[in-house]
């Protein structure tokens, strides 16, 4: 049983898609992915979405980025969307940005799909004290490596 479920516009974006997956096997959450496009395949978003078992859904897409709001259509789980880099970079961001009132979704940085996993997992953490400990375990070993960059900087510097 997956606990989130990644969805995909098209397999180009796939390179956003492996940081999630990255952060998901890093913290030990069970995921499905998909490619399905709000454009081109509406309807294998809706059967996607209202077949799937997951709790938390990340929707990763570019340009006129519709799907995150289509998925949150189909469901009231909640959504995160990750804006894709392209050409322009704001059509993405506003267009799961600025959902209209009603059917909400949060939305991550441009190409943040690690940011989509961490928030998504911390969703799936309130009710899963292995995920909020892997979770713990991560914000942990964040602040060593800030520590140890800090003690490189200063010995590098010579002080
Ligand atoms: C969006 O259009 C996809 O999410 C992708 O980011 C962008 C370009 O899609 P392709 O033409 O590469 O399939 O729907």
């Amino acid at each position: 049983m997956s606990k989130i479920s990644i969805v995909l516009g098209s397999k180009s974006d796939m390179p956003v898609a492996e940081k999630a997956i990255g952060i998901l096997k890093k913290l030990g959450v069970a995921f499905d992915i998909a490619v399905a496009s709000a454009h081109r395949t509406p309807a294998r978003v809706e059967e996607l979405v209202k077949g799937s078992d997951a709790d938390v859904f990340i929707a990763i897409a570019g340009l006129s980025a519709a799907l995150p709001g289509v998925v949150a259509s189909f469901t009231v789980k909640p959504v995160v969307g990750v804006p894709v880099s392209g050409a322009l970079n704001l059509d993405a961001i506003l267009s799961i940005v600025q959902m209209p009132p009603g059917i909400p979704v949060a939305c991550v940085g441009l190409d943040r799909g690690d940011n989509a996993a961490i928030l998504a997992s911390e969703i799936i953490a309130i009710g899963d004290d292995a995920v909020r400990d892997a979770l713990m375990s991560y914000r942990k070993e964040q602040a060593d490596k800030v520590v140890a960059d800090s003690e490189k900087v200063v010995s590098d510097a010579g002080c």
